[in-house]
Parts: C-alpha cells; structure tokens; sequence
C-alpha cells in the first residue's frame, strides 16, 4: 500500500526547523504532501500563495528525495484534504510542551472524525528554538534572518524587497 502523508502547517515563513520536519518525514513516506493552512488564531505576514512558492523554492534548494508536493487548503477540515488526497497519516513536530498541549487535542480529533493518524517528529535540536514568529519579529526588527531560514525565504525578507513587516 502507498503510504501519503501530509505536513501541513502556517509556513509563515518556512524556517530551517519546518525543512528539517520535511526531510525526515520524506524518508518516511512514499508520498509526502506538504499544506500551506490558514491558521486563524494567527495575523499573517506573507499571502498563503508566496508561502507556498517559497516553501517549493526551498525545498528544490535542499534536494530532498522523495515524492513531495505542496499545495494550500483554505477550506474545510484538514482531514477533508487528507481524505481527498488519501493520505492516512499527519505528521507535526513537537518542540516544546507547549507544542504538545496544541497538538494532542487536534490529533485526537482528527483521528475521530477520520480516521487519520498524527506521527509526531522530535526536532533536531540545532533547530528545535526556531518558529515563523521569530524569523517575522527579527526580520521586522531589521535583524538577520539567513540562520534560521532557507535562502529563498531570507532573500525574500531582505528589508529592500520584504513586505510591511510592521
Ligand atoms: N522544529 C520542528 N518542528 C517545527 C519547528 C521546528 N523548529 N517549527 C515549527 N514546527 C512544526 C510545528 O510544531 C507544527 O507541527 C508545524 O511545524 C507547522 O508549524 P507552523 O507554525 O507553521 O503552523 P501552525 O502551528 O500555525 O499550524 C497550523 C495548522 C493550521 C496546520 C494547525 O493549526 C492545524 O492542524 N489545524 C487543523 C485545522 C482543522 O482541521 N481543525 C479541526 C480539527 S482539529
């Protein structure tokens, strides 16, 4: 049986911790589909087409191997796409405590209402400190992002060409 996957996530901006998570789950997975969801609890930066071009951007830049897509989904329940798709399996990673109290309700329920499980990835720890958040709050502050982002993502921000971070 093929094995479908999805990683879905804001990627607002990708950051070096969302490509880390990626990789991994592409050595996992026959097929891995990586989704680009409107998060409502939070303001964006980015328009969700720019996230997802540079989400393809950077991962042609990283080489990864593997069958990975990416697309974005503004309607309906995450499991709604992974049933379209016919992908059984979310995969997340897990950062913190924190990350932990979000997700495990989520993955409950998505497992309730279809059937879909949630494969929890540890961070590598070179990583584990980064999120959008951060990459957004230094990028806005004027700060160097090239660390913790691909190098799409910090082109995109340089403060000649970035959008109104403020
Ligand atoms: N290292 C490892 N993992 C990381 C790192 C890092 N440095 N940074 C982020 N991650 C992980 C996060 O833990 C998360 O799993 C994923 O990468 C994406 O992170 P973000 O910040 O880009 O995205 P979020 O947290 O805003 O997630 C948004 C979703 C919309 C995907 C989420 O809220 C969700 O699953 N919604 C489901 C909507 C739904 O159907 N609801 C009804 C049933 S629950």
């Amino acid at each position: 049986m093929r094995r479908i996957a999805v990683v879905p996530g804001s990627f607002d901006p990708v950051t070096l911790g969302h490509l880390d998570v990626i990789e991994r789950a592409a050595s996992l997975f026959d097929e891995l589909h990586v989704l680009v969801v409107h998060n409502p609890d939070k303001s964006a930066l980015l328009p969700i087409g720019q996230r997802v071009s540079l989400l393809e951007q950077s991962i042609v830049d990283a080489g990864f191997g593997g069958t990975i897509r990416v697309a974005s989904w503004s309607v309906g329940l995450l499991v709604d796409y992974c049933t379209d798709v016919g992908a059984s399996v979310i995969v997340k990673g897990i950062r913190s405590q924190v990350d932990v109290a979000y997700e495990t309700p989520m993955a409950i329920v998505n497992r309730n209402l279809a059937g879909v499980e949630t494969v929890f990835l540890l961070p590598d720890p070179a990583h584990a400190h980064v999120s959008s958040s951060l990459v957004r709050q230094v990028a806005a502050l004027g700060g160097d992002v090239a660390p913790y982002v691909p190098r799409a993502v910090a082109e995109y921000l340089q403060p000649d060409t970035s959008p109104d971070l403020l």
